[in-house]
């Protein structure tokens, strides 16, 4: 059965980019299928959210849960026209040959083979019906580098040529596809989560007016409100107290 409205998913609706944007796109008429590894912050979303966001408890990293997709949604929220590719992290700032082996795997496994796995999974559905759009959050990261980013903009410069592969061969198909790119963003756990400590993860945001997940949001509405022969291949954005800055010599 088709719903009137379409349906988005959302990976990492937990906190961050992917709550504000789940709950943004609920506002703009969607009916949104949150997803994260914790089921008390799901429950959550959706008591604030209403009856168009369905909590739904899914870890990117597992495979067979992911591959099982869209057939283990519940009927009638099975037909996915949105997917935003969200859920990812980073661990740690060390250098590369200090860094801890099960960072490097987690990382790859969230931001690249959780995403990719996703993305088949949903994909098909969106050819078939020849409408859709993949929307992955790539990272400034992803383009230029810096230290201790090692694996982490490895996986976001990932993201970004795997969008625009998938544009490749989506050419001639109603399917949209967009890497959002953002820099320095607070508001989120991103920095908590890559750095294990509160204090340290203040920091990163002193004396700076960072980007908020409800910009990234409003950047995910204006892609998806956009003609549909518009494809916005990429979105990079900074806060305005943030460039790239030129590269770095040794002069020891
Ligand atoms: P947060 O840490 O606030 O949110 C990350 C989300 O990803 C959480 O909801 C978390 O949910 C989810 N997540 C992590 N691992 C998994 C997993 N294995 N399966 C399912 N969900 C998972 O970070 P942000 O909101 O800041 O980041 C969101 C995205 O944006 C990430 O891809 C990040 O790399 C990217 N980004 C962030 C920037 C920033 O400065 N904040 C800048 C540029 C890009 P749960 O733990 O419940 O599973
Ligand atoms: C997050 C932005 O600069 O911390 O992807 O890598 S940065």
């Amino acid at each position: 059965m088709t719903h009137p409205l379409k349906t988005a998913l959302v990976t990492g609706a937990t906190a961050g980019f992917g709550h504000a944007i789940a709950l943004r796109l609920v506002k703009e008429g969607f009916r949104v299928i949150a997803t994260g590894r914790r089921q008390e912050r799901l429950d959550a979303l959706a008591k604030e959210a209403g009856e168009n966001l369905l909590p739904f408890k899914l870890d990117v990293t597992d495979l067979a849960a992911v591959k099982a997709l869209p057939g283990s949604l519940p009927e009638g929220w099975q037909q996915v026209d949105v997917l935003v590719n969200n859920a990812g992290l980073a661990l740690g700032l060390e250098k590369a040959w200090e860094t801890k082996p099960s960072d490097w795997e987690q990382m790859i496994a969230t931001n690249v083979t959780g995403l990719v796995e996703i993305t088949r999974a949903l994909l098909p559905g969106m050819v078939d019906r020849n409408a859709g759009h993949v929307i992955s959050l790539g990272s400034t990261a992803g383009t230029y580098p810096y230290p201790g980013s090692n694996v982490y903009g490895a996986t976001k410069a990932f993201v970004d040529l795997f969008m625009r592969n998938l544009r490749s061969d989506l050419l001639g198909k109603q399917v949209r596809a967009t890497n959002i790119a953002p820099g320095l963003c607070g508001g989120s756990e991103f920095s908590q989560v890559r750095l294990g400590d509160n204090q340290k993860a203040a920091a990163v945001y002193e004396h700076t007016k960072p980007l908020l997940p409800e910009d990234i949001a409003e950047t995910v509405a204006w892609v998806l409100k956009l003609p549909p022969h518009v494809n916005i291949n990429m979105v990079e954005m900074m806060p305005i107290c943030q460039a790239a800055a030129g590269l770095a010599v040794d002069r020891t």
